[in-house]
């Protein structure tokens, strides 16, 4: 069964030890932020600050710090088991005889109960506030970092729909604070939002806009998860967590808002109107300054009678928003390597921040082969933003950087193997030359061919023969060499 809803979550991590309630009074400006970052930063708990200065409402944070609560959020055994649980979508074969068919019929309704259902009504709806009610300070939002321009909901979901198409996208875009009833939005040139907006613009209308805080785990993680443009997140959500996500119609805007949310935000963004936003202690571990953005108006919040107030705080890694990185890796992988098949792994160390850094192993086939994986990663999604991609041979663990580094480093001419091509880059990369545009580096680390022109030869990286191993291994403990001492 998947999880209800937050509470539920926080429940079962509390359960296995793994929430900590923090009861002593703390402020939300700077505070917490401190004690979130050293507590992720030490592989420490989920935790619910219970006593929050200035709200009346508990801060549930560092909900998906770490490796196996992220697992657990999406109701996901192992990698493994979802790279299996994907091969029957990804690799259909037809059913030989009836036995087959058999076997397909759970699959085929698993995906038919993905799909997300209206219900009439909903906990996120036990208070409504519209108009003089709407007060966004009532929410314990956090300030932090210390030149934070003000409190930034860092994990909203903010729904919206096309206007052409009339589909639904969800996206995780922190919103700064204002005052009462108003909010920055900032959505990236390049992410879904920011794409349906323009549409608005062109018509010259208001966009309808709904963000829901603090949800499942999964619904939650949606938000974040680099889905191609028009493919519903909530449908991505009820397929990760094996249970249909419930919507209820928002309030006041023709939106649908899931129904298990602890708390609703609705309002609307005005096509024209930008107001500065940041700077904000950013997940580049830099602060981003100060920039225009689109302005979220709030018309009505709507809530459970206890709602927790779920969030995050971003800043030099590792961070939680690392392991929901990792999480989007691992989860995408067997799709990217439908699209680009010589893949074998892919790997974005947390330090590279998403962006900065990729490491890809390839089965190498024919020349430049190198250089073509490269290509189809700047051109596939929010892929483009890659900044540095080293390619390597299949038999390099590129999780592992310290064989990483040694195969990459001994097998380049530098001249020769780099590839350097001019892209849009993320927005949030303040050391390109223009905003949103700026250079990309492939390094071509595969083992080089004679029709790439290489003249010399090749040699095998060095290995103990295998019987000589087994042999040692047997030997060893009588050896009576201690090792680790030095260590
Ligand atoms: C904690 C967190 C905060 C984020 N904040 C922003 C943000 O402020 N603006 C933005 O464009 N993307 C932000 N992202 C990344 C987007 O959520 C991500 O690119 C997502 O795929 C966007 O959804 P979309 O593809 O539907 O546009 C954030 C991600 C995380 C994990
Ligand atoms: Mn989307």
């Amino acid at each position: 069964m998947a999880h209800r809803n937050l509470s539920a979550f926080l429940r079962t991590l509390e359960e296995q030890g793994d929430l900590v309630r923090v009861r002593e009074r703390v402020s939300p400006r700077l505070e917490i932020a401190e004690i979130a970052d050293r507590t992720v930063k030490a592989g420490g708990p989920a935790l619910l600050f219970e006593n929050v200065e200035g709200s009346k409402l508990p801060v549930a944070i560092n909900v998906f710090g770490s490796r196996g609560r992220m697992l657990q959020a999406l109701e996901i055994a192992s990698w493994q088991e979802w790279d299996e649980r994907l091969e029957f979508f990804l690799d259909p074969k037809p059913p030989e005889g009836i036995l087959d068919k058999l076997k397909a019929i759970p699959k085929v309704t698993e995906l038919a109960s993905a799909f997300p259902k209206t219900v009439r009504s909903g906990p996120c709806q036990e208070v409504v506030a519209t108009a003089d009610a709407v007060d966004l300070s009532t929410l314990p939002v956090l300030t932090c970092w210390p030149q934070d321009a003000g409190p930034f909901i860092t994990m909203p979901l903010v729904i919206t729909k096309d206007p052409a198409t009339g589909k639904t996208n969800v996206g995780m875009y922190r919103m700064q604070v204002y005052d009462r009833a108003t909010t920055g939005m900032h959505w990236q040139k390049h992410k879904d939002g920011a794409s349906q907006a323009r549409g608005y613009e062109r018509e010259g209308r208001r966009m309808e806009v709904a963000v829901a805080i603090g949800c499942d785990p999964a619904t939650v993680f949606s938000a974040i998860a680099p889905l191609p443009p028009g493919v519903s997140e909530f449908l991505f959500a009820g397929f990760v967590r094996g249970e249909a996500v419930p919507l209820v119609a928002a309030k006041t805007v023709e939106l649908l808002v899931p129904a298990e949310a602890e708390i609703v935000l609705e309002g609307y963004v005005d096509p024209k109107e930008r107001r500065r936003e940041g700077p904000f202690g950013d997940h580049t571990g830099f602060y981003s300054l100060d920039d225009d953005f689109p302005v979220f108006h709030v018309t009505a919040i709507t809530r459970r009678e206890k709602p927790v107030y779920m969030t995050t705080i971003v800043g030099r890694p590792p961070m939680e928003d690392g392991f929901m990185g990792e999480a989007v890796e691992r989860l995408f992988l067997p799709l990217v390597k439908k699209a680009i098949p010589e893949i074998v792994d892919m790997h974005l160390p947390v330090e590279g921040i998403f962006h900065n850094l990729m490491i890809v192993s390839i089965d190498k086939r024919f020349p430049g082969h190198a250089r073509k994986t490269m290509h189809a990663i700047w051109g596939t999604g929010q892929m483009m933003f890659t900044k540095t991609i080293v390619v390597v041979d299949r038999d390099v663990d590129v999780r592992n950087m310290a064989e990483v580094a040694w195969r990459a480093l001994t097998a380049i001419d530098p001249e020769r193997d780099i590839e350097l091509v001019k892209g849009p880059v993320d927005e949030l990369d303040f050391a390109a030359r223009l905003p949103c545009y700026g250079s990309k580096l492939g390094i071509d680390a595969t083992r080089k061919w004679k029709e790439e022109g290489f003249a010399g030869r090749w040699p095998d990286a060095i290995a103990m023969s295998p019987d000589v191993k087994t042999k040692i291994d047997r030997l060893w403990p009588s050896l009576g060499i201690k090792t680790g001492r030095n260590g």
